[in-house]
């Protein structure tokens, strides 16, 4: 039986992960292979997942844990993909607070399912701003000493580490950004991307293909700090069912309602690790994301139609206490809908501090 090609692309909230494996999803698909993704997050209703399939590809999904915790789900969740898609390609996305997955999720699946599966080689995307900061300065943008180890012991795992995002540099400061990263990673290989613009892609491709040996780089990671960074992060995730009697400007709401959050949260303050809120209708769907507190803000798909209902998805990664998280958006969505006459239903609310990692494998 031909091996299926597994590839797992990590890197902190916000670097680029689901981008890039919805370009890489594409390029094999254009290739004429099957592909099948994985997403996964500590709470359920993923934005993530929600863009990847109207983006039309396969997708699974584990809630509730990351990789590490959930490798039997991990496996379930591969097999589900093998028997509705049949893929050439597995592409897996983990959550972007965790670290150690060469030792908890590489090593284990090459060694127990090493019939089905070639691993390939395991990059981490780097998102500029955050290298700028928490590399080249030695500062903490936002974060904790905590949070910052896991940012830090992502990339010393990695086979491949990716600077994506390269479309927002200039040519001198992508250059001189790479040259600091390979000596400050020189057990990994170190290129620029942009996810968006697919500016690297081949190159990478190319490394991913030709690279020997996968998860070469197995880490001595301290689970305490790992565990009270990730508890540093609130995290919240809920749905919510928007309806008016007059149709109303749902754009003109979900940028009202980003820009309210951020400064809220500007105000405590509390770095905004990653925001996403999309908002779907009858006509289309928009999608914000901010992956930082300081970041002006950016629709990623946009619908300026007008609609008497929408549904709406809020997925907040902030470094701050989950309750004041939820209260601060909640009040904030309360707030507009009220001003535009808008009914609102808050469903499937989930808000909490990431617990401490426990892999159900690890390899030294
Ligand atoms: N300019 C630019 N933005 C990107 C690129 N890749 C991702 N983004 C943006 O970064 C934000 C977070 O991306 P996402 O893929 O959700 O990150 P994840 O949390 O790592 O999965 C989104 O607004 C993306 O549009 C890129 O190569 N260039
Ligand atoms: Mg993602």
């Amino acid at each position: 039986m031909k091996k299926i090609k597994f590839i797992l692309v990590g890197g902190f909230l916000g670097a680029g992960k689901t981008t890039a494996l919805c370009r890489l999803a594409r390029y094999y698909i254009d290739e004429g292979l099957r592909v099948g993704l994985i997403t996964n997050d500590q709470a359920n209703n993923l934005v993530d997942t929600y863009l990847v399939k109207i983006e039309g590809f396969n997708v699974e999904e584990i809630p509730g844990g990351c990789f590490c915790c959930k490798f039997n789900d991990l496996v379930l969740a591969a097999d589900k993909l093998i028997t509705k898609v049949k893929p050439d390609v597995i592409l897996a996305e983990p959550v972007g607070s965790c670290t150690d997955l060469v030792a908890t999720v590489i090593k284990p699946l090459k060694f127990y399912h090493k019939d089905s599966y070639e691993i390939s080689p395991y990059t981490v995307l780097l998102d500029p701003k955050r290298a700028k900061d928490m590399i080249i300065s030695g500062a903490l943008s936002g974060f904790s000493r905590n949070v910052a180890y896991i940012f830090m012991k992502q990339l010393e795992e990695s086979d491949i580490v990716a600077l994506n995002k390269i479309d927002t540099l200039k040519p001198a400061q992508a250059a001189s950004m790479l040259n600091l990263l390979k000596k400050k990673f020189p057990k990994s290989k170190v290129i620029g991307i942009s996810s968006r613009t697919g500016k690297g892609f081949d190159h990478w491709i190319k490394i991913v293909r030709t690279m020997k040996g996968c998860g070469r780089n197995i880490l001595d990671v301290d689970y305490d700090i790992y565990a009270s960074g990730e508890a540093e992060l609130g995290w919240l995730n809920f749905i919510a069912e928007l309806s008016a009697k007059a149709p109303f400007s749902t754009e003109k709401l979900l940028k009202a309602l980003t820009l309210k959050i951020k400064s809220s949260l500007n105000d405590i303050p509390a770095e905004i690790a990653h925001l996403k809120l999309a908002l779907s209708t009858g006509l289309g769907n928009s999608l914000i994301h901010l992956t930082r507190s300081s970041q002006g803000l950016e629709f990623f798909k946009r619908e300026s139609g007008k609609s008497s209902s929408a549904r709406l998805i809020v997925n907040a990664r902030v470094h701050t206490d989950p309750k004041l998280l939820c209260a601060l958006v909640t009040g904030a969505l309360n707030e507009l809908c009220k001003k535009e006459g808008v009914g609102l239903r808050i469903k499937s609310k989930q808000y909490f501090r990431p617990g401490r990692p426990v892999p159900v494998h690890r390899f030294v």
